[in-house]
C-alpha cells in the first residue's frame, strides 16, 4: 500500500536563508583580537587558525552563486569593524566599497542581506584599551562605526542585526577562562561586558533609526534550553531556572522591558530604562538542549553539565550539544509574547559526514512550521552555515556547512542536506516526497 502524501507549506514571503560571520569566512582578518588570539596555537583546536578562511574577502561571489543554486532568498552576514575602522577614527573607504560590492552581489542574485554589525571580533586598537569592559570607551565608538556603516550601506540593506549573541560573547570571553579572548574567568566582569553590549545595542538602535527611516533593527540572541539533569531534583531545577534567567531571559528583559536582572548589577549600573523597546524584531539563535546539575565544587557558577548522554539521546559531532528540535518551538512560543517579528537567525550543527543534518533540518523546520501554524510571526530561517568555516576555538574540525569546504584547497562540495534545503525551498515547504527521499524514518512523526 502506498504511503499517504502531505505538504507543510510556509508563507510565500518566508525568508529561506543561511548565516555567516566575517571573521569565520572572509580570511586574513589580521587586525582584530581573534587573529592575535589564534597566533598562540595552543588556544585553537589542532593548532588551527582562520587563515584564508573561505576566501570571501576576495571572492564571496562564488559562494553567492552557489546560494542561487540552492534557491536562497536571504543571507545573514557581518561586517568586520577592524577592516572598516583599522585605526581609531580612520575609516577605510575601500573596505566599505568591498562590502557594498558584496551586498550588491547578493541583491543582484535575489538574496536579501541581513547585516550584523558585531559578531565576536573587535579592532585591536579597541581591545587593547579594554574592549567591551569599558562602556564609556566602547559605546560611543560602536555608535560612530554603526553610523558610518549605515550611511555607506543603507541603500543596500535595511535589516540590521546590531550584535550577535552578547551572552555568548560575554560568557565565552569572561567566564569560560580561555575558550575565547580575552580568556578571563570572572562572573562580575562577565555581567559587566554583557550589560555594556546591551547598552551599545540600544544606542546603535537609535543611530540606525536616525539615519535610516525604514531600518528594521534586531539582535541575534542565542538561547539554550536548560533542563535539570535529575528530573524532579530541586537544586538541579533551581540551577536550570537560574541559567535560563541569566543566559536567556536577561537579554530580553533588558531590551524589551528596560530591566536589568540581578546578575547584571555591578556597582551602580546605569538605568536600563533607555534600553526598553529597542527591538523591531527578535533573532533566535537556537542549537541545543543542556542538562544541568547543581555542583557545589564549581565555585564561580555552581553548576555542571551532563557530558555523557544516554545512548538514545541524539548528539552532534564532538558533543557540541544534544539535538532537541522541540526547543525551537518552545522558544518561539516564549518569544511570541513580545509581539515582535521573529527570525531564526541561526540554527545548525557540526556534522562532517552529513548523516544527522538532513533529519535535523527537517525536524527544526517542522518545528518552525508548527510555530507558524500557531500564528507566531516567524519571518525567516537562516541556517548556520552556508559553508564550512572557522569555528572559533574549535578551529576547522567542526563542519557546520551545507557546503563542505577543505580549508587547504578551498575546494567545495554540496552536501546532501544542501540539496534537501534546495528541495524544501523549491517546494515552499516540507513535502512527503522530500521526507521519503532524505529522512524516511521521520515520515510517521511528520504525518499526523
Ligand atoms: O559559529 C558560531 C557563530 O559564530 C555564533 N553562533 C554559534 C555558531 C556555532 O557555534
Amino acid at each position: 500500500m502506498s504511503r499517504p502524501t502531505f505538504a507543510l507549506y510556509f508563507p510565500r514571503d518566508f525568508k529561506w536563508g543561511t548565516a555567516t560571520a566575517a571573521h569565520q569566512v572572509e580570511g586574513n582578518n589580521t587586525n582584530n583580537q581573534w587573529w592575535r588570539w589564534e597566533q598562540s596555537h595552543a588556544r585553537i583546536m589542532n593548532g588551527d587558525s582562520s587563515g584564508l578562511a573561505c576566501n570571501w574577502w576576495n571572492d564571496a561571489e562564488a559562494d553567492f552563486d552557489r546560494m542561487v543554486t540552492l534557491g536562497l532568498n536571504a543571507h545573514r552576514l557581518s561586517v568586520e569593524w577592524s577592516r572598516i575602522e583599522p585605526r581609531e577614527g580612520r575609516f577605510d573607504s575601500a573596505a566599505l566599497d568591498r562590502y557594498r560590492a558584496m551586498l550588491l552581489a547578493l541583491r543582484q542574485r535575489g538574496i536579501e542581506p541581513m547585516v550584523t554589525l558585531h559578531h565576536f571580533t573587535n579592532p585591536w586598537w579597541l581591545e587593547e584599551r579594554g574592549g567591551w569592559e569599558d562602556a564609556d570607551l566602547v559605546v560611543p565608538r560602536f555608535c560612530r562605526f554603526v553610523e558610518t556603516v549605515v550611511r555607506a550601506l543603507g541603500d543596500l540593506c535595511d535589516l540590521w542585526c546590531t550584535i550577535n549573541e552578547p551572552n555568548v560573547y560575554a560568557v565565552m570571553g569572561y567566564l569560560s577562562g580561555g575558550r575565547m579572548p580575552p580568556g578571563v574567568q570572572d562572573v562580575s566582569r562577565t555581567a559587566n561586558v554583557m550589560r555594556n553590549m546591551l547598552i551599545a545595542h540600544a544606542a546603535a538602535y537609535q543611530v540606525l533609526h536616525q539615519n535610516q527611516r525604514l531600518a528594521r533593527v534586531g539582535i541575534a540572541h542565542h538561547m539554550r534550553y536548560f533542563e535539570p539533569m535529575r528530573p524532579g531534583h530541586p537544586l538541579d531545577a533551581l540551577v536550570a531556572r537560574a541559567l535560563n534567567s541569566m543566559f536567556n531571559q536577561s537579554v530580553l528583559d533588558a531590551l524589551i522591558h528596560g530591566k536589568w536582572h540581578l546578575v547584571l548589577r555591578r556597582g551602580a549600573p546605569a538605568s536600563a530604562r533607555k534600553l526598553r523597546g529597542t527591538l523591531d524584531w527578535i533573532g533566535l539563535n537556537y542549537y541545543t538542549r543542556h542538562r544541568v546539575a547543581f555542583d557545589h565544587t564549581k565555585r564561580e557558577t555552581f553548576f555542571s553539565e551532563l557530558l555523557i548522554y544516554p545512548q538514545d539521546v541524539m548528539m552532534t559531532d564532538f558533543n557540541f550539544g544534544e539535538i532537541y528540535p522541540q526547543g525551537i518551538l518552545r522558544f518561539v512560543r516564549h518569544l511570541a509574547r513580545y509581539r515582535l517579528p521573529i527570525y531564526i537567525t541561526e540554527n545548525g550543527l557540526p556534522d562532517h559526514d552529513d548523516d544527522l543534518r538532513p533529519a535535523f533540518l527537517i525536524q527544526h523546520l517542522h518545528a518552525t512550521w508548527q510555530a507558524i501554524q500557531s500564528c507566531y510571526d516567524v519571518r525567516g530561517y537562516y541556517h548556520w552555515s552556508f559553508v564550512d568555516n572557522f569555528e572559533w576555538g574549535e578551529g576547522w574540525r567542526m563542519k557546520f556547512g551545507l557546503v563542505a569546504m577543505d580549508p587547504k584547497t578551498q575546494a567545495r562540495e554540496f552536501r546532501r542536506s544542501a540539496w534537501l534545503y534546495r528541495d524544501i525551498i523549491r517546494s515552499g515547504g516540507i513535502t512527503s516526497e522530500i521526507v521519503e527521499a532524505y529522512a524516511p524514518a521521520l515520515f510517521q512523526t511528520l504525518y499526523q
